[in-house]
């Protein structure tokens, strides 16, 4: 995510933070260059100036220039900027007081609106939410099959239609929620592929049919500014209540991320980041934030492995990390688990210290762990436990013990240290506020 952008701003704060002495020049010299990355990553031309401006304005003051780490209080003003850029807090969905809740979306065609539906669809009955689908995209017959198939992926009702008008299936899905004592009802729009007078006059027919406690704009996080200026064109039409940014997962710039709730002064709630039903996240400014600067992504990376690790085996890794006994056997165990919490690539950018490395070694099918396992198993015990002693003659005798090659033999030893810079990674950042999250 952002890759570029996080690239070139890591740059520019660590060649400030490389200067001997901070001074107005300097400061202005690094803040140029962050302007300039912005508006390369397609940020909108006033939102990227005022950002700058501020940053300027509280970056110059003489307790930043006169503390013992400038540079440090530049990046942590520029951090506290973006994350108010981006909203501040986040900002949940608003609740109807009677059931049940309806949610509204819309956008362009192909932004993602289907697909976030099903998802939405997905988080909330991870929530204990039961949902109701409808799809009021009368025109394209594969539009509703697509929402019934994904419905189907994930036990939740579709409402089904036949022949009636977008605003009558509208109000025809929130009667038929009502009557099944639904907790929420998301609805799916058609979109088009420009903005366009005849899309606008449904949505807007639909809105004030039934009076959505949400509308949620979904808006393809690769388009830049384009989305931004769709956007606009909803706004003002729609009054939209909130935004969802999608396909972040590609390589978006950012420039959509970066400006669309400043420009449109309505907070982004969900970010959605791949194909998958499961590819959902409530969006964090902070977090955000953080990722954007390169600082990692850590609490999503938890809650992720929350989800996945098994409680138990987390408290004996734990300890097992604490008193540095980390062995191949405990590594075979986790490509297990890390296997189920989703592309590793993923995660590992939410690593702080560890971005850029390659995990694809180990993201592999169940052969290479077949392997793996059996590799694992040639070893003594005592050879699990401290890999460092496996010299030439040991690797070649594992290897023939294991049916594989030295290679083999070399690339799991490698993948096991980079496993083991991985957790020094998690580890800096502190096991207790780590392991917390897992509920100890
Ligand atoms: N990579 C990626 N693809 C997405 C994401 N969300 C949607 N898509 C894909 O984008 C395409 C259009 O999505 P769809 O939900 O049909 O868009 P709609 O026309 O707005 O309803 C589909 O191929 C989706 O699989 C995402 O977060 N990441
Ligand atoms: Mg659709």
């Amino acid at each position: 995510m952002f890759d570029e952008l996080t690239k070139k701003l890591e740059y520019t704060f660590q060649k400030l933070k490389g200067h001997g002495k901070i001074n107005e020049k300097n400061i202005s010299e690094a803040l140029r260059e962050v302007r300039r990355t912005l508006l390369e990553a397609d940020v909108n031309y006033k939102v990227a100036k005022d950002f700058i401006e501020a940053v300027k304005n509280k970056s110059l003051g003489k307790e930043v220039l006169r503390s013992i780490t400038p540079a440090q209080q530049v990046i942590k003003i520029f951090n506290e900027e973006l994350v108010d850029l981006l909203g501040g807090t986040v900002s949940r969905l608003k609740d109807s007081s009677v059931p049940p809740t309806k949610i509204m979306v819309a956008g362009l065609q192909g932004s993602g609106k289907t697909t976030f539906c099903a998802k939405l669809s997905l988080f909330l009955s991870k929530k204990g939410k039961k949902s109701l689908l409808a799809s009021s995209d009368i025109y394209r017959p594969a539009a509703k099959n697509q929402l019934e198939v994904l419905g189907n992926s994930i036990n939740t009702f579709v409402y089904p239609y036949d022949k009636e008008g977008a605003v009558e299936i509208a109000v025809g899905a929130v009667e038929e929620a009502k009557n099944r004592g639904y907790d929420v009802v998301i609805l799916d729009t058609a979109g088009r592929l420009h903005i366009n007078s005849e899309m606008m006059d449904e949505v807007v027919e639909i809105k004030n049919a039934i009076n959505p406690n949400e509308i949620l704009f979904v808006a393809d996080g690769m388009t830049g500014q384009d989305a931004v200026n769709s956007a606009k064109a909803f706004l003002e039409r729609l009054d939209f209540t909130g935004i969802v940014l999608t396909k972040l997962d590609g390589d978006a710039k950012g420039g959509a991320a970066l400006s669309i709730r400043a420009v449109t002064g309505r907070p982004i709630k969900f970010i959605s980041i791949g194909e998958k039903v499961d590819a959902i996240d409530i969006f964090h400014p902070d977090r955000m934030a953080s990722r954007i600067l390169g600082m990692g992504d850590i609490i999503t990376l938890v809650e992720k492995a929350e989800e996945a690790v098994d409680r138990e085996k987390a408290l004996k890794l734990e300890k097992k990390l604490r008193k540095e006994e980390f062995t191949l056997e405990d590594f075979y165990d986790q490509l297990q688990q890390i296997k189920r919490m989703g592309p590793i690539e993923n995660l590992i950018e939410m690593i702080p210290g560890v971005r850029g490395l390659k995990f694809k070694d180990i993201r592999e099918n169940g052969d290479e762990l077949k392997k793996t396992e059996a590799i694992i198993n040639s070893m003594t015990p005592e050879e699990r436990r401290k890999p460092k002693i496996i010299n030439g003659s040991r690797r070649l005798r594992i290897a023939r013990g294991s049916g594989t090659s030295v290679q083999d033999v070399n690339r799991l030893l490698k993948q096991f240290s980079q496993m083991q810079k991985m957790i020094k990674g998690l580890s800096r950042f502190g096991f207790g506020k780590v392991f917390k999250q897992f509920g100890f």
